[in-house]
């Protein structure tokens, strides 16, 4: 923390910010060849971007010089997913350069804000994976521990979702296309990537049998960087993506031939590895490109690393007590036999001493235990694009079982499902056991997720190797989702118990008492007021309503998907109208109900939703009698820049899955840290915000994990409730009888027979009664302000827990054996 504040004295020297206005002339110019007395946004966005990143470039060659001289551990955090959203702000906040900056945009003719708004979002991920990975790099830099994130520039991101006619509609997201200020490319840097082709074998000089791995297709990697500065910027660390280029050599002899067209299609299918990011979340579409760019990512990354380790070292033998790399899912699990493949036929090394220092190096994250996420890839599709791999995976396994079958005599059942080798349906490799024999620790990501790894999903490989599958909580970086965020309640928060809590979170917990103090309520609440404020017009330029500020805001925003439940929102939302409609002159309390999330493009239970919350929102916000007191919107395209409005502005944090199902979650962290109150099942890490806030701080309800799991087993039947709770049957029979798509009556009957007829698998009905009583204690709660208050600072006062700091710390001491630099 010192570090921090002896920074924010010398910053205007450090930074050189009295020559700032003049850089970004200067960009305006040389870079950009824009005429600076044009008052182009977009430009003088540019510019500032230039400017700004040019301060970090030295800082971050020294600290990477602190690395090479310290010969520090490095980790490489591999993820086919970051979800950076912006830079620009997230680069002053950790430079403490803010104001600082804001008042020489404003000399210039423009508010900071307005320059932020020019930026596109680096949309590189889907949701909660892609958006942990670049939290961990946040912290990792800022708590320096040498580390860097690997993964892939993609020519198009996320798609960019529109609502037509109360539909999701995708457009792609070519987020580059202006160009971005950010990444720095190393034209220069280029490793070839092999695919296809065949395994063969060989004598080498001594006799021995070795592999080789021939004929193959081959594809550039070209690294392009975008640095990381952490807070207090003492390090700065990078991420490194690559996209791909077509090899020179390729398919030279069709230009011989005289067949230009048909040489260049070859170099367009090569650049097409990294041109676009799969749109799913947690569902596997096992397609051959996805599979190309997970060894892409692989391929380059390791030569870059064993590049980078074999300037200070001349053996391989040390590698794991230099390197520690982190699989972000499996993903990236090809990297296992890879290294096996590099250390023995490249390297020259014997199977044993490869796969020990393999299983020394690798440590795997898993983010799900749904089913369709898990992946698996057909023999024949991995044989054919890595025969070599495949090889090398049969080998693992053998040994595998061998050892599986020594400690199990007999049961062959365990062997078969233990296996790497899924052998009915097909042969199929299955990731997942793949990442846990190659790892040395594999982590769950919040405490019950981890708990359901060791006797659910994984329980077989926890009977075998009791000490590997451990727990990490998620965690998010304090910077850019509170001070970065929400710079009302940062201030106050400053103002009250000093800086330091930017760094070391824990300190939160000296808010508790102010909670009992009405002065500092008052504060607090004008605060949240502000932000609702804020969001409110960006709700109007969004979607053209308009929303009271003074209405509790109850928000739900995630990736759409029916174990996140947003159906059963919807359906308290449909009681409550029909209750207003009932009672016209009933006293309820105002809401707001505020849904964003995207679909995967083609998940159609999921985009129907979308569909029923468009035209639920259609009936409720029309009618009169509701007006004042109900009102129900879906921003489109919810994003990181996004969700840095919407998080700030929130009461009530709807967390609602199935229970078991969520392995974490990391939205409801940054909420309740920004003073929601949390209306949420006993599920991922739900489960430990409730012991950290007190159970009589936050909204639990319904059926718990082990609940849901023992009606799974003993048969659940969906129409007992609809049977028993005539509120219910009424908002089911609306749904299903076309009452909010009057022009298609059949619409949402879907979502009515996936509920009534195919068995409910989410238990929305079994948890619609309980959430309803938790939502009636929300609105009793609301219209005692002081109390609500009292309980939104308590909120934010005990979320230390849940900064990605303490997440980094314990797999930097626990996983990567890895010390922060400079103690
Ligand atoms: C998500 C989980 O659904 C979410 O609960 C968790 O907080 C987040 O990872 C970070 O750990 N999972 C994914 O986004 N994707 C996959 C493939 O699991």
């Amino acid at each position: 923390m010192s570090r921090v504040c002896k920074m924010s004295k010398n910053v205007r020297e450090v930074f050189r910010l009295d020559e700032l206005k003049d850089d970004i002339r200067r960009n305006m110019v040389a870079l950009l060849g824009n005429d600076p007395r044009s008052k182009r946004k977009f430009s003088y966005y540019n510019a500032l971007a230039y400017s700004v990143r040019e301060r970090l470039v030295d800082l971050w060659m020294r600290t990477q010089s602190d690395y090479y001289d310290s010969m520090a551990k490095r980790v490489y955090y591999l993820s086919m997913e970051f979800l950076p959203g912006r830079f620009l702000m997230n680069y002053l906040t950790n430079m403490g350069i803010v104001d600082e900056c804001r008042e020489i945009v404003a000399e210039l003719g423009f508010s900071l804000e307005e320059l932020e708004e020019e930026e596109w979002d680096a949309g590189l991920g889907n949701g909660g994976l892609g958006r942990l990975a670049s939290c961990y790099l946040d912290s990792m830099v800022s708590q320096n521990i040498p580390g860097y994130g690997y993964g892939i520039l993609y020519d198009y991101g996320i798609f960019y979702q529109s609502i037509v006619n109360g539909n999701q509609e995708e457009r792609c997201d070519n987020w580059r296309r202006h160009g971005c200020p950010w990444e720095i490319t190393r034209l220069d840097t280029l490793y070839e990537v092999k695919f296809y082709g065949r395994s063969e074998t060989y004598y080498d000089s001594d006799g021995n049998v070795r592999f080789r791995w021939v004929d193959t297709e081959n594809v550039m990697a070209m690294p392009c960087d975008i640095l990381i500065p952490g807070y207090g910027c003492s390090h700065v660390s990078n991420m490194r993506l690559w996209t791909a280029q077509s090899s020179r050599e390729f398919n030279l002899s069709d230009f011989n031939r005289g067949d230009y067209i048909g040489a260049m299609h070859g170099k367009v299918m090569s650049e097409n590895i990294t041109k676009v990011l799969y749109p799913n979340d947690q569902f596997l579409q096992g397609m051959e490109l996805r599979l190309k760019q997970q060894y892409f990512l692989v391929s380059a990354t390791f030569q870059d690393i064993l590049r980078r380790y074999l300037k200070q070292h001349t053996s391989l033998a040390a590698l794991p007590e230099a390197v520690a790399v982190q699989l972000n899912d499996t993903h990236p699990a090809i990297a296992i036999p890879e290294l096996m493949r590099l250390l023995m036929d490249v390297y020259g090394m014997g199977w044993d001493v490869a796969w020990d220092i393999c299983t020394r190096t690798f440590a795997y994250t898993n983010h799900t235990v749904l089913p369709e996420a898990l992946e698996t890839w057909p023999v024949d599709l991995l044989g054919r694009l890595l025969p070599r791999h495949m090889q090398i995976i049969y080998e693992i396994n053998r040994r595998f079982l061998e050892g599986v079958a020594a400690t199990f005599p007999g049961d062959t059942e365990r062997l078969s499902r233990m296996s790497v080798i899924q052998e009915e349906g097909g042969q199929r490799v299955r990731m997942a056991n793949l990442a846990i024999v190659g790892s040395h620790t594999v982590n769950g990501v919040a405490a019950l997720h981890s708990n359901i790894l060791q006797t659910g999903l994984f329980r077989d490989f926890h009977e075998y190797y009791p000490r590997k599958i451990r727990n990490v909580t998620n965690g998010v970086t304090p910077r850019r989702w509170l001070m970065q965020c929400n710079p009302a309640l940062s201030r106050l928060i400053t103002q009250s118990i000093g800086p330091e809590w930017c760094c070391n979170l824990e300190k939160l917990r000296e808010l508790v008492p102010l909670a009992e103090d009405s002065a500092f309520r008052d504060a607090w609440a004008r605060a949240k007021l502000e932000n609702k404020r804020l969001l409110s017009r960006y709700v109007l330029r969004k979607v053209q309503m308009g929303i009271n500020p003074n209405t509790l805001f109850d928000m739900q925003f995630k990736r759409m998907h029916e174990y996140k439940r947003q159906l059963l929102n919807v359906m308290h939302v449909i009681s409550l109208f029909n209750r207003i409609k009932d009672n016209p002159s009933a006293d309820i309390t105002p809401r707001t109900v505020l849904f964003g999330g995207k679909a995967a493009p083609g998940y159609y239970q999921a985009k129907l939703i979308i569909r029923l919350i468009n035209e639920v929102a259609r009936v409720v916000n029309a009618d009169a009698d509701v007006a004042g007191r109900l009102r129900v919107a879906f921003l489109p395209n919810y994003c990181i820049s996004q969700a840095e409005k919407v998080v700030p502005a929130a009461d009530l944090s709807e967390q609602i899955s199935t229970a078991g199902m969520e392995a974490s979650g990391t939205g409801n962290m940054k909420f309740a840290l920004n003073g929601a109150l949390t209306i949420g099942t006993l599920d991922g890490a739900n489960v430990e915000i409730m012991e950290e806030v007190g159970a009589e701080n936050i909204f639990i309800f319904g059926l718990k994990a082990h609940e849901v799991a023992e009606k799974r087993r003993s048969g659940y039947n969906p129409r007992e409730f609809y049977e028993n709770d005539a509120e219910l049957r009424r908002v089911m029979d609306m749904i299903g009888s076309g009452f909010f798509s009057p022009d298609e009556r059949g619409l949402f009957s879907p979502v009515y027979d996936s509920l009534m007829h195919h068995g409910d698998y989410y238990m929305l009905m079994a948890d619609y009664r309980p959430y309803m009583e938790a939502q009636a204690a929300v609105d009793a709660l609301y219209l005692d302000q002081d109390q609500w208050v009292r309980k939104s600072i308590l909120n934010a006062a005990n979320m230390g827990k849940f900064s990605s700091d303490r997440s980094v710390m314990e797999y930097a001491r626990g996983i990567w054996h890895v010390e922060p630099l400079g103690k």
